[in-house]
């Protein structure tokens, strides 16, 4: 394992392909992997972007890649897409999109399909961010469509969210409402060549000063990259297709990246990142105990017995769960 995390080190591009494999594939050796990368890593804010499926986050990250490469440094890209149909593990569309940088020596694009994953998908993703950043990648840029309590979520991942939006895309008011705001740093309305985006701009700026607002200013404590942005959630109109608008959504994000390699906003935000990985695997060793207690004779017993009102379905829940929260922590993540 030193060898390949030296050889990593180094630049050799294959030994940090064949840990990324590892790393998704799980298994006793990812295991020790992991728990080697959570030491050595953490210095560099990751920027996630999130949205709905087909919005224009593939797009918008091609187009930053160039800005990016033109002002020189090395870049890293996680791309996870579940609707993406895939091929040999990798997304087609991303691929497509973003392929021209992919043949860049300082860049390395990585998509994560959605096969099974030990931890879920937010896991794969930590961890190939993590590679890319023990690999001397200077900016890591994560593309994902989950937000929100599900296993893709950005905000246990990344250090600044970017949420895109775009016009046609009925839910994203709906998408607003549900807190989004709260986890995004900037929000980006993409697709302002089309005539609907200016609708879609007023409506985002006015659930912002509707409060919105308040609700992030009052997390700053917890989210680093408010601090270089006291006015709470920046709102960025753009079109990622043109290229427009992207140079001053840089700005913002290497502002916000300035403020978020910060002593303190490290620290809080590594403390966010492994509670959340701590969760992931604890909730995944209990459903998987869980499921063998269902599956068992006690299970059937207590159908019995609750069928016939022996038993309340509080005590049914109490007998399950006792063995389950008893049960050492086997090799199940
Ligand atoms: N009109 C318009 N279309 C865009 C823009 N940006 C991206 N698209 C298109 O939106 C579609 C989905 O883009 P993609 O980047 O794959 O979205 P993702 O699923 O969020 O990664 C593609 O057909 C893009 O060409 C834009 O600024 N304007
Ligand atoms: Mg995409």
């Amino acid at each position: 394992m030193d060898t390949l995390l030296d050889k990593i080190r180094q630049g050799d591009r294959r030994s940090l392909a064949r840990a990324m494999s590892l790393v998704d594939e799980g298994g006793r050796a990812a295991r020790a992997l992991k728990d080697r990368l959570r030491t050595l890593t953490g210095r560099v804010p990751w920027w996630g972007f999130t949205g709905p499926p087909g919005v224009g986050k593939s797009t918008l990250l091609d187009a930053l890649l160039s800005t990016l490469r033109r002002r020189g440094g090395r870049i890293g890209v996680v791309a996870v897409d579940p609707t993406s149909p895939t091929s040999d593990g990798a997304l087609l569309g991303d691929r497509v999109r973003m392929m021209r940088h992919a043949v860049d020596r300082e860049v390395f694009i990585r998509s994560l399909a959605t096969h099974h994953y030990e931890g879920g998908l937010s896991d794969a993703t930590l961890h190939c961010a993590r590679l890319l950043e023990w690999a001397g990648y200077e900016r890591v840029l994560i593309e994902t469509v989950g937000v929100g309590q599900n296993e893709t979520d950005i905000a246990s991942v990344a250090d600044i969210c970017v949420l895109l939006l775009g016009p046609g895309y009925g839910d994203d008011i709906q998408l607003i409402k549900a807190g989004l705001l709260e986890i995004a740093d900037v929000v980006v309305v993409n697709k302002c060549d089309l005539p609907e985006a200016n609708r879609l701009l007023k409506e985002v700026r006015e659930e912002l000063s509707a409060g919105g607002r308040e609700s992030v200013r009052n997390s700053a404590d917890e989210k680093p990259g408010n601090s270089a942005s006291p006015a709470g959630v920046e709102i960025v109109g753009l079109e990622a297709k043109s290229g427009r608008g992207v140079e001053q959504l840089l700005e913002k994000l290497l502002a916000l990246d300035a403020a978020a390699r910060g002593a303190e906003q490290r620290e809080s935000h590594r403390r966010r990142q492994l509670l959340g990985e701590i969760e992931r695997s604890a909730l995944l060793v209990c459903a998987q105990a869980l499921e063998r207690q269902l599956t068992s004779p006690v299970a059937a017993e207590l159908v019995a017995q609750l069928e016939r009102g022996e038993r309340s379905m509080d005590e049914v829940v109490n007998t399950l769960l006792t063995p389950v929260t008893n049960e050492t922590t086997r090799e199940t993540y």
